[in-house]
């Protein structure tokens, strides 16, 4: 197995917890590399429903080294809340290392994502509202206060003074809100700071500790391609690189050290918060609202509606080129077991035009109607079937039409939420 990236090919919330989680049985460790507890990966086990949004989901073996890198930003409450949420369910959190170079999140940064959002109006990105992209802000301004800060309670005390004298500036003074107290604050991550400190590590030096011994090691990809700031549909994208490169960086490994790469797929299309949605289902009694329902596409951690639509097969041939996919791990597939006819978006056109390429321009992309080819559904309940060879023709048939539109070879096939539910290709 070695080392391999498991990240999101569309828009978040294909399945990459249960395709990490699947895969982490042959790993040694599994590593987050980017985005914080906006994340909400889901993933059962004998019936239990995890719902993880900072620990790796790899937590779930007691006996797997489970990584927090540089990349990612580290909310206290939220990882310290989740770890005695795990040990509570008899999960012990001991074999977790959280970067010392990682940055943290502070109360101001989820008072300003709240406000940025209001102020945008009807612009608003409809982020988690977790704080993150104020919290990269500072990390990208140099002015973003680090795990190894925290574990120095001078340093920041003195940091913490700096940042919050000027965040509460423009809480007050631009948003007209209520101003953060620093004691509070302070007092709050101080303690915080002892409860983090058995976990604090140089996590460059872990990764080098595991690849010298010769260790399999998975790369957890949090939101995903689409949300990424450099090459997702922005401004509506997260505040990080949830792409393949990013393992790298946000771990503090080199690329040569990357084996494979899976993209978790879903079998439709979802998308949370606003943004272009080209293959978007919008009826109220259709397919859309079939597949939400049937779906269950409500959002893991905020609660909120997933909009949904067909596969969007023309972006995956994007996602492929950007992130190196080996292969695909299709998911969630028996959600589309009672549709008599699926779509899936093979192409973009403007007018007559045929597009080569994912046009960068908002504006441009206001005017893409997607191709959509038809299959006939095959109504019948694939969730028992383990076996590419007994799925119905009619899923085989969509099955290969993905693989060939994207250009990527099918790897794993998910029928159903749990680990076992897997079809294994290679
Ligand atoms: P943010 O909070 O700054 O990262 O939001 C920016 C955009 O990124 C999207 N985003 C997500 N999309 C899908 N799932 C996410 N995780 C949770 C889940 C979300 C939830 O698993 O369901 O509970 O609602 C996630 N995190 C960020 C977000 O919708 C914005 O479009
Ligand atoms: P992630 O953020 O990519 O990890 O995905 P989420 O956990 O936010 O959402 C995926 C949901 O689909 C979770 O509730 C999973 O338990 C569930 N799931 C994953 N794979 C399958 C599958 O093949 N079939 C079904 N029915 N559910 C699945
Ligand atoms: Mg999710």
């Amino acid at each position: 197995m070695s080392s391999v990236v498991v990240l999101g090919a569309q828009w978040g919330d294909e399945g990459k917890g249960k395709i990490v989680d699947y895969l982490a049985q042959k790993a040694d460790a599994v590593v987050r590399y980017s985005g914080g507890s906006n994340a909400g990966h889901t993933v059962v086990v004998n019936n239990i429903n995890y719902k993880l949004r900072l620990l790796p989901s790899g937590v779930l073996f007691n006996d797997k080294t489970n990584v927090l890198g540089n990349g990612v930003v580290i909310n206290p409450g939220v990882v310290l809340a989740e770890i005695a949420g795990m040990k509570e369910k008899g999960i012990d959190c001991s074999n977790l290392v959280i970067s010392d170079r990682a940055h943290v999140v502070l109360p101001y940064h989820q008072r300003l994502d709240e406000l940025q959002e209001e102020a945008l109006g009807n612009h608003k990105i409809g982020t988690t509202k977790g704080g993150i992209g104020p919290c990269y802000m500072d990390k990208v301004a140099r002015v973003g206060i680090r795990i190894c800060d925290l574990m120095e309670p001078e340093t920041f005390a003195d940091k913490l003074k700096v940042n919050l004298e000027a965040k509460n500036a423009i809480i007050t003074k631009i948003y007209g809100a209520e101003p953060f107290d620093y004691d509070t604050v302070l007092k709050e991550y101080l303690a915080y700071a002892e409860e983090l400190r058995p976990y604090v590590a140089d996590t460059g030096v872990v990764m080098d500790e595991l690849f010298s011994a010769g260790k399999n090691v998975l790369f957890e990809g949090a939101q995903a391609t689409f949300l990424d700031i450099d090459h997702g549909t922005y401004p509506y994208v997260t505040s990080s690189n949830p792409t393949a490169g990013n393992a790298c960086t946000g771990s503090g490994v080199g690329p040569r050290f990357i084996d494979h790469v899976v993209g978790v797929v879903k079998a439709y299309t979802t998308r949370v918060g606003e943004g272009p949605f080209i293959t978007e289902l919008l009826d109220t009694d259709g397919p859309g609202n079939q597949i939400r329902e049937t779906g269950h596409e409500y959002g893991t951690v905020t609660g909120r509606p997933r909009r949904c639509g067909w596969l969007d097969a023309f972006m995956l041939r994007y996602s492929a080129r950007l992130n190196s996919l080996d292969y695909l791990a299709i998911t969630r597939l028996d959600i589309l077991d009672n549709m008599p006819k699926i779509k899936m978006c093979v192409g973009y056109k403007i007018g007559d035009e045929v597009l080569k390429r994912i046009p960068a321009s908002l504006n441009v992309l206001a005017k893409v109607e997607p191709i959509f080819e038809e299959f006939d559904g095959w109504m019948t309940d694939i969730s028992g079937i383990r076996n590419y060879d007994e799925l119905p023709e009619n899923a085989k048939k969509y099955l290969a039409k993905i693989s060939e539109v994207s250009g990527v070879e099918l790897g794993i096939i998910s029928v159903g939420p749990n680990r076992e539910q897997t079809i294994v290709l290679k």
